[in-house]
């Protein structure tokens, strides 16, 4: 049936869910809706992530309900039943029988599921449900006192990867290193940002995947736009270009960016930041071990990366006050770099269980099985009036990240078959071109 993890797996997360839960509650997880892109045609559908993780339900209509009145946990999977006159239009259905292979103890119509939701939370002492997901479950329990977020307890959950869930976001990242490895070898200079973009996502189509985010195709001073999406430009002669692009598998996300000169050979002031940057990369991930605290990857990094501008000559002080407050990392150099040093990586390409670098919440140490992303950037953007920009960095941006999985033998680099090397780079660039 095609499901990507064993029944088994789905059952124990939801009995961990229920184990942070009281007795008697319920718990409502409805899919994402689809979304209308203009008149009859719909932007591609991506399931919600709560419902990949507790049932891996990926069609477009369905919701997970789940309860432990009395004791064991229940659970229901509402889904379109089979319509033969709009599976000649939009393809065949699972249907309710079929569903009875997801791992849920019962199935029902979604027709059926206004109704009997509200006898169900009628027998419940505290109801859990998304709210801003979808539509029908707003409407049903805005009108409902007291609804409960269930993410306090699921996300945590969702925070350290089983072997399976590893091996899914290993794939995503080999995948991703390929098709940011295909761009380079095609690159030549004058041609589109939209180019590289078709070359990198062409290659995720290839091999059955698709886009975790908008890829990102940043050439010359766009590299400076953080989240650049437009990618109309032609990248000249002597740019660098800034490709920020993963992808997914069985929905588990890859997140991955390399800076490269479209001619295949970096300028000296090119050279100076990226391999600034390319240091403050290595550090950050050798600082990727199990029970440092997340504030030491930005530290390290951060320190790195103030303690180089100064010595480039783009801060004119001591590092104390490049650094700024020492809690805060508030100093100059964050005119320069002005994003964290990484994200949780999983289901969601910033996934959730407060892991987003400074998030508050988040789980003061890295665990085992944790993924996540190490990205430090610099970026000089010719635009800016804010700050002074130095005439020898003047529209340089770049960002190299990669995707570490924490382990007790300490940090694995996912995407380490993607070039990062200077040499590795020029050599590839261009190459089959
Ligand atoms: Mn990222």
């Amino acid at each position: 049936m095609g499901l990507p993890f064993e029944l088994s797996e789905y059952v124990r997360r939801q009995e961990s869910v229920f184990e942070g839960f009281p007795e008697s509650s319920i718990l409502i997880i409805p899919t994402n809706d689809r979304k209308i892109r203009s008149n009859d045609v719909g932007y591609p559908f991506r399931p919600n992530s709560y419902m990949l993780y507790l049932c891996g339900w990926i069609e477009d209509e369905g919701v997970f309900v789940a309860h432990n009145i009395g004791g064991d946990v229940h659970s229901t999977l509402f889904v379109p039943e089979r319509d033969t006159k709009k599976e000649i239009w939009e393809g065949i259905r699972i249907g309710v029988e079929g569903a009875k292979e997801w791992p849920v103890t019962n199935t029902s119509a979604i027709e059926n599921f206004e109704s009997e939701i509200l006898q169900m939370i009628g027998g419940a002492q505290h109801v859990y449900t998304i709210m801003g997901v979808s539509e029908t479950i707003d409407d049903i329990f805005k009108e409902i006192d007291g609804v409960l977020d269930p993410r306090p307890i699921i996300d945590p959950l969702r925070r350290v990867k089983s072997a399976k869930e590893i091996q899914y976001m290993q794939e995503a990242a080999a995948i991703a290193s390929e098709a940011h490895k295909f761009a380079m070898v095609k690159a030549t200079p004058n041609m589109g940002e939209w180019e590289i973009q078709s070359s990198v996502e062409g290659h995720f189509m290839s091999e059955k995947s698709t886009w975790s985010f908008p890829s990102i195709v940043g050439g010359g001073s766009n590299a400076t736009i953080l989240h650049y999406k437009t990618n109309n430009c032609i990248i000249r002669d002597g740019d660098l270009v800034l490709v920020d692009a993963g992808c997914e598998i069985s929905g588990y996300a890859s997140d991955i960016t390399r800076t490269w000169p479209i001619n295949g050979s970096f300028t000296k002031p090119q050279r100076e930041i990226y391999e600034l940057v390319l240091k403050a990369e290595k550090a950050g991930i050798e600082a990727c071990q199990v029970g440092s605290p997340w504030s030491d990857l930005h530290r390290v990094v951060s320190e790195i990366i103030a303690q180089g501008l100064i010595d480039l000559g783009v801060l004119k002080c001591d590092l104390e006050e490049a650094i700024g407050d020492q809690t805060k990392l508030d100093g100059p150099f964050r005119n320069f770099f002005m994003h964290g040093t990484g994200h949780l990586l999983g289901l969601d390409v910033h996934d959730v269980g407060g892991g987003r670098q400074g998030d508050p919440g988040a789980p003061k140490f890295l665990e085992e099985g944790m993924v996540l992303t190490i990205e430090p950037g610099l970026y000089f953007a010719d635009w800016r009036e804010d700050v002074e920009i130095p005439e020898r960095y003047s529209g340089i941006g770049i960002r190299i990240e990669d995707d570490v999985l924490i382990t007790n033998d300490g940090p694995v680099v996912l995407s380490s078959s993607c070039p990062k090397e200077i040499t590795e780079i020029e050599d590839i660039v261009g190459s089959g071109v």
